[in-house]
């Protein structure tokens, strides 16, 4: 559909109020025939507008999507530089390839790339990652600290500790934190954290930071539906997405500033009160080995300490963990 017979429809509808439209005027309006206003009402539901139609009366708009467009996230976002350069895509492969690109053309540490559907959303590894269009926040961040490469993975834990807070605030649900990069909500998945970087040996040029969080899907693929939840799903409400997105980037500039003015500790504090596994027997699956023991915590860089049954203690970069059935 042209833009100018979208914006045509929208304003009726605007105008309407509400109430009804008839497809005649509607035709008049837009200059087509009255079956193709129909194609264009479908289009428009396609994009997330819940329209009605009643024979004799015509349609009226019900809801508009909840957008996630620049203007959308920049109205009303509380930073000082923190996503004050929004890059918008209606659909993308990956917020994170795209984010990638743009740090190496030199754009700002801030800038935030927010699409509404990706169509190879990733994970860690090669795993894939679940993105419709309309429902989700799929976004990359781009930091760029001047601190050495194995501080990295403390932003993933920097990042888990403004998502949650963002989530208790807009929603009032209690998440979790699954080391590393899962927030839980009643033991399903609700987002999943990327920490990508660009470094030489000592100093990181760029981190690419990318959370996907499930806020308005009312089904997953089978695949998913055991494991995955969403925001709506939890709390029976629509959430509005450019008001988390909001809330994210304003506590994620928090504990960044906090961070680099202060340290870790203070963060590490937060993260370990939000974190389920703490305290638990876990099993760790790394690329190497399956460890089983006791979680006793992480570290100042964001490593996970794990005390096996033979008493010795496993430093653990990066895994997959699994909180045991028989936990104490
Ligand atoms: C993650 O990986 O959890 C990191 C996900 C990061 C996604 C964001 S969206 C914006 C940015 N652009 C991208 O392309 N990616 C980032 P991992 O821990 O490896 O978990 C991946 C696993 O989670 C998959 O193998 C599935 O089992 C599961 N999964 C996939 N989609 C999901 C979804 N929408 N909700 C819950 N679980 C999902």
């Amino acid at each position: 559909m042209q833009s100018s017979v979208k914006q045509k429809l929208l304003e009726a509808f605007s105008q309407a109020d509400g109430d009804f439209v008839s497809g005649q005027v509607l035709a008049e309006i837009v200059g087509c025939s009255r079956t193709a206003v129909w194609k264009h009402i479908e289009t428009l539901r396609n994009e997330g507008f819940q329209l009605e139609a009643v024979r004799k009366k015509g349609y009226r708009i019900l809801t508009k999507p909840d957008k996630v467009t620049e203007n959308e996230v920049l109205i009303g976002l509380q930073t000082n530089w923190l996503g004050k350069e929004i890059v918008y895509k209606e659909t993308i492969d990956s917020t994170q390839k795209e984010a990638l690109r743009l740090a190496q053309e030199d754009f700002k540490e801030g800038t935030v790339v927010i699409a509404e559907e990706q169509t190879a959303g990733r994970g860690r590894m090669t795993r894939v990652w679940h993105s419709p269009k309309h429902t989700g926040i799929w976004m990359s961040v781009i930091l760029k600290p001047p601190l050495p490469p194995y501080k990295a993975p403390q932003f993933t834990l920097i990042t888990a500790v403004a998502v949650v807070e963002a989530i208790m605030e807009v929603t009032g649900l209690t998440p979790e934190i699954k080391w590393p990069n899962d927030i839980l909500i009643n033991g399903k998945k609700v987002t999943g954290i990327l920490t990508e970087l660009q470094a030489d040996a000592d100093q990181i040029h760029s981190l690419i930071i990318g959370i996907g969080i499930n806020v308005n899907q009312k089904h997953f693929p089978e695949e998913l539906e055991e494991v995955a939840t969403s925001l709506a799903l939890e709390t029976g409400e629509t959430v509005s997405r450019s008001r988390l997105i909001q809330e994210i980037l304003k506590n994620m500039e928090a504990c960044y500033d906090i961070y680099m003015e202060q340290g870790f500790a203070d963060i590490k504090k937060l993260w370990e009160k939000y974190a389920i596994s703490v305290g638990k027997q876990i099993t760790a699956t790394t690329i190497s080995a399956t460890i089983k023991g006791k979680a006793l915590g992480i570290t100042e860089e964001g490593v996970l300490k794990l005390l096996d049954e033979e008493g010795t203690i496993h430093d653990i970069y990066s895994a997959d963990i699994e909180i045991n059935k028989a936990a104490d």
